[in-house]
This record gives C-alpha cells, sequence and structure tokens, in this order.
C-alpha cells in the first residue's frame, strides 16, 4: 500500500480543481473559467486497494493584491511545504512563458519528488506538444512531464500511476469512502460560489461570501437550506438581484439544482444578498466567513 500526500500547485485556471475533480472521481472542488474560484485548501481523497492519495487543491499562484489573496499565497505557499510529492498543473493550451518555467523550477527546488501535469491536451494542437516538453528539459526543469486532458479524461489514469509511484509505503489515512476533507455545508457554499462565478462579471463574484445559517434535513427527507450571499458594495447587491430580482431566482435555481445532485435528495433554498463593505480587507469578517489565516 502507498499512501501520502499531494499538493496541487499551478497559476490560477490552469485546471488544477478539475484535474483532482476526475482524479478522484467525484466534485470536490469548484470550477470555473475566473481565477480565484479556489480560496481555500481543500483535499480530495482517492482510495483504491493498493493506494491512498490525498490531494490538496490550492488557491493557485497570485501576486497578493488584498488580505484574501494574501491569504491565498500563503495558502498555497504552506501546502507545499507539508506534502509528500509534488504535482505542478501547467496549461498547455496557454503556452509555456518564461515566468512558467521559472515557477516550475522553484518548486523542482523543494527537493521533493514532483510531476508536471500538462493539461487541457483537448483545446490545443497535439503537435506543440513535443517542443514545450523538450523546451522544459533543456531549461532544466527536473520533472516528468504527462500530457492530460482532464475534460476529456486523457491520460487520466497513467498520471495517477505516476503520482502513486512517488509515494511512500504507508497506510491510509482517510476511511476508503471518504473523498474530501470538507463538510457537506461548506460544498453547499461553494456551489452557490460556483453559479455566482459563473453568471456575474469577475469583480461581483471576487468580492462574495456565502454563510450558511441554516442547513437541516427534514424528516420527509429535504433538505432545508437558508444562505446569505455578502457582498460588498451596495451596487453589487443590486446586480446580484437583478430586475424583480430575476438574476437571483436564476443564480439560485441553477445552485439547488447541483446542491440536490450533490446532496442527492431535494432541496428547498432560500438565499438574502447583504452588503458588508470590503470584507476581503478585514480579517475579524473573514474569519467570520471561513477564511481561517
Ligand atoms: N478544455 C479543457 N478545459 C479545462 C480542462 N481543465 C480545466 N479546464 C477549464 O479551465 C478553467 C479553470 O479550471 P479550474 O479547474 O477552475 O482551474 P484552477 O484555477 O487551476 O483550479 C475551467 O473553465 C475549466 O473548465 C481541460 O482538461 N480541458
Ligand atoms: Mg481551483
Amino acid at each position: 500500500m502507498r499512501s501520502g500526500y499531494v499538493a496541487v500547485i499551478g497559476k490560477a485556471n490552469a485546471g488544477k480543481s478539475t484535474l483532482i475533480n476526475v482524479l478522484v472521481g467525484e466534485k470536490v472542488a469548484i470550477v470555473s473559467p475566473k481565477p480565484q474560484t479556489t480560496r481555500d485548501r481543500i483535499l480530495g481523497v482517492l482510495t483504491r486497494e493498493d493506494r491512498q492519495i490525498v490531494f490538496a487543491d490550492t488557491p493557485g499562484l497570485y501576486r497578493a493584491r488584498n488580505a484574501l489573496t494574501d491569504l491565498m499565497m500563503r495558502t498555497t505557499d504552506d501546502t507545499a511545504k507539508d506534502v509528500d510529492a509534488i504535482l505542478f498543473v501547467h496549461d498547455g493550451h496557454a503556452g509555456l512563458s518564461d515566468e512558467d518555467i521559472a515557477l516550475m523550477k522553484k518548486y523542482c527546488a523543494l527537493k521533493l519528488p514532483i510531476l508536471i501535469a500538462y493539461t487541457k491536451i483537448d483545446i490545443m494542437p497535439k503537435e506543440n506538444i513535443p517542443p514545450d516538453i523538450i523546451r522544459l528539459s533543456e531549461e532544466g526543469v527536473d520533472a516528468d512531464v504527462y500530457p492530460v486532458s482532464a475534460r476529456k479524461g486523457q491520460n487520466i489514469r497513467r498520471l495517477e500511476d505516476a503520482i502513486c509511484a512517488l509515494l511512500p509505503e504507508g497506510e491510509k489515512v482517510f476511511k476508503e469512502d471518504i473523498v474530501s476533507d470538507r463538510s457537506e455545508k461548506f460544498m453547499i457554499s461553494e456551489l452557490m460560489r460556483e453559479k455566482i462565478l459563473l453568471k456575474y462579471d469577475k469583480e461581483i463574484p471576487h468580492g462574495v461570501a456565502i454563510v450558511v445559517n441554516t442547513f437541516k434535513q427534514k424528516e420527509n427527507g429535504v433538505y432545508d437550506i437558508n444562505l446569505d450571499i455578502v457582498c460588498e458594495k451596495q451596487n453589487h447587491k443590486a446586480i446580484l438581484i437583478g430586475k424583480q430580482g430575476k438574476a437571483l431566482k436564476e443564480v439560485a435555481a441553477f445552485a439547488r439544482q447541483d446542491m440536490e445532485k450533490f446532496l442527492g435528495a431535494k432541496v428547498f433554498l432560500t438565499v438574502y444578498v447583504k452588503v458588508k463593505e470590503d470584507w476581503r480587507d478585514r480579517e475579524g469578517l473573514m474569519r467570520e466567513f471561513g477564511y481561517e489565516a
């Protein structure tokens, strides 16, 4: 039996959360085309007869701009120090820059076993892959590179086997049926945030926090969920709600569908929008919204 922790590192939007969801086989982290989708470290657990791989999803690499992104960067760096191996995720279809190479070298220098997942190969010309791999080796990036597509499921099991081979012999840490360290309540708030990320322009979702006030299953099996969408500005609140509440109704209906899928039961969802100015710069409010330093 091999088991261990793997930090999943890479730039914002590289495809880290999507890749973890595919490796684990269930949705443990939300995904959107916008950066700053993942704010927290989330563990995704893959268990098979001969292996348990615990993936630590990270918020990605940012230049810190406010207390929230600053915390997100620290979360990424702390995670990388505390693991058995690193999976560096590179968005192959976005091209290979000097900055990408410098980042890969930074993580290679930690002297932990490291692999590079070169992802999104489903949306790029195949002939661009070999030159990039050659360039990486010429530039001295000392890690095996696995071209994969999380969306199309290409090469995923080969990547999994390669990761497994990097891990030490050891026993399971989590029970077989656990796929994430996060609670259902956390996932509910994340699903709400995902739909907001998908529906509104980026200024809005980046300033939004979700507070779940009620989360309970009634005797008839229906979940009663009440949550607040906290935003930073009065005009953001107006945009979130929309004309006659149309936008909010749509985004809540969209979130409710996913919550029902995730919980396997009917959901009765009520949503309110509240304003708390500049909560992302206020440590106390960040803590209240679940972002712990
Ligand atoms: N075509 C394609 N898109 C992908 C793939 N992996 C991720 N994406 C998309 O890339 C965007 C960012 O993905 P996400 O997992 O949130 O990136 P993260 O910020 O690194 O966690 C989302 O729109 C995903 O749907 C892939 O293998 N192929
Ligand atoms: Mg992510």
